[in-house]
């Protein structure tokens, strides 16, 4: 294949998933490639991409075909220099990533998640406690600023074990993180710029004497003193921690407190009947879904869906597209908090599924508690504002009134 042809037998569909236009109502776009084929090529990027359900589920439960090693986004790593080591999780494969991936997911488990449920809750009802002051004080809150960045800020470093300063400085990394998927486009300069003076300040935090010894990050340090990982592998598990770990549930719940805003009815439902915080957190994420995309690199010729693909291609796959394939789900672009939609991609799925999502779910299931308990209403009292990320689906500001119970 030359630079300018497309390959041969697969629908192009030229769109700019990267542009302004498209990161602020990406729905379109999705349904443009849904319409066009199973795989498509985006001409702009010369990337293959998958945005049905059925086909981004193949990619990710295919990982000897579809490998990580080569970078979880447009940047093919055989090719070209990562901008940072590598990720030990995220960008590996098996054998690697196996026992990395075993050190994580039990410090993550279902079961030592459980030793930190009440703690969350407490900080969850305690910020509740502040944000309706607030509310009452001055008429309107903001619920990213006021709500969505201090929850996860707040209990997500302390169960790593960081201490109380510069974790503002989590926020700068994670943007610039999540710009690094796509292309080295202008929106991924700025971020890396803004991000510059704090890179030696993460990076330093992620060593064993910055890390409390009761948290997630001093397990990772115990993990390697067992030799279950080495010493050096360490610190690189605390970068993913605090990679990975905030920006994601800081969007999470800002978009699923604009679901809500935005659907009275369902909120109303919400409030009758608490204990579907966690069925709400779950479709928000299908709806809205945080992380918008992932690539995955081709280890050798494939075929997808009748499509030949080559060896070492990037495919995108739209995580937030299969959440919305008619193919998939009855009335997709309904938010409707009984949906209960196991199977979405929003974790995305396979080996790499998201090692975090336990915590994740935690601290949505726990701030829309909290919501429903204290809010008889939630309304926005003026536009919400979209923070643009290559591949976040990121919330800038979103001006609530929040009325109380
Ligand atoms: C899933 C994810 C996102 C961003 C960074 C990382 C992982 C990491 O391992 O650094």
């Amino acid at each position: 294949m030359n630079d300018f042809n497309p390959p041969a037998g697969v629908p192009v569909v030229d769109i700019d998933p990267y542009s302004d236009e498209f990161l602020l109502d990406p729905y379109p776009g999705h349904e443009l490639m849904r319409e066009a084929g199973p795989v498509v090529w985006i001409p702009k990027y010369r990337m293959y991409a998958a945005a049905r359900h059925a086909e981004v589920r193949a990619v990710m439960n295919d990982h000897v075909t579809f490998i990580s090693s080569a970078g979880a986004g447009l940047t093919n790593f055989l090719r070209e220099k990562p901008f940072r080591p590598k990720s030990i999780i995220l960008e590996a494969d098996p054998p690697d990533h196996t026992k990395v991936r075993a050190v994580l997911a039990r410090i993550l488990s279902p079961k030592a998640v459980t030793q930190i449920r009440l703690t969350f809750q407490q900080e969850a009802d305690a910020l509740f406690d502040r944000v309706m002051e607030k509310a009452a004080r001055q008429g309107t809150v903001d619920g990213v600023v006021d709500l969505a960045e201090l929850y996860p800020l707040k209990v997500f470093p302390d169960a790593v074990g960081l201490g109380a300063e510069g974790r503002e400085n989590l926020l700068l990394y994670g943007n610039m993180i999540f710009n690094s998927f796509g292309p080295r486009n202008e929106r991924l300069a700025k971020s890396a710029e803004l991000v510059q003076p704090v890179t030696e300040w993460i990076m330093s935090h992620c060593n064993r004497e910055k890390l409390s010894p009761d948290g997630f990050g001093a397990q990772i340090y115990e993990a390697a003193d067992r030799g279950e990982i080495t010493q050096a592998e360490a610190p690189m598990l605390v970068r993913s921690f605090l990679s990975a770990g905030v920006d994601t549930t800081i969007n999470g719940i800002g978009n699923a407190l604009l679901c809500l805003a935005n659907h009275p009815a369902e909120f109303e439902k919400l409030r009758e009947n608490v204990t579907l915080a966690r069925p709400a957190f779950e479709e928000a994420l299908r709806y809205e879904s945080t992380v918008q995309t992932f690539f995955r690199t081709t280890s050798k010729e494939t075929e997808l869906a009748g499509v030949r693909i080559p060896a070492d291609e990037k495919i995108v796959t739209f995580l937030s597209s299969a959440n919305r394939d008619p193919r998939q789900w009855p009335d997709p672009d309904r938010y409707d908090i009984n949906r209960k939609p196991a199977g979405h991609m929003a974790f995305g799925s396979g080996i790499h599924g998201c090692v975090g999502q336990v915590v994740a779910r935690l601290e949505g299931e726990l701030i829309l508690t909290a919501l429903a308990k204290r809010v008889k209403r939630i309304e926005l009292s003026g536009a919400p504002t979209r923070r643009l990320n290559n591949t976040l689906r990121a919330l800038a500001t979103l001006p609530l009134r929040l009325t109380p119970a």
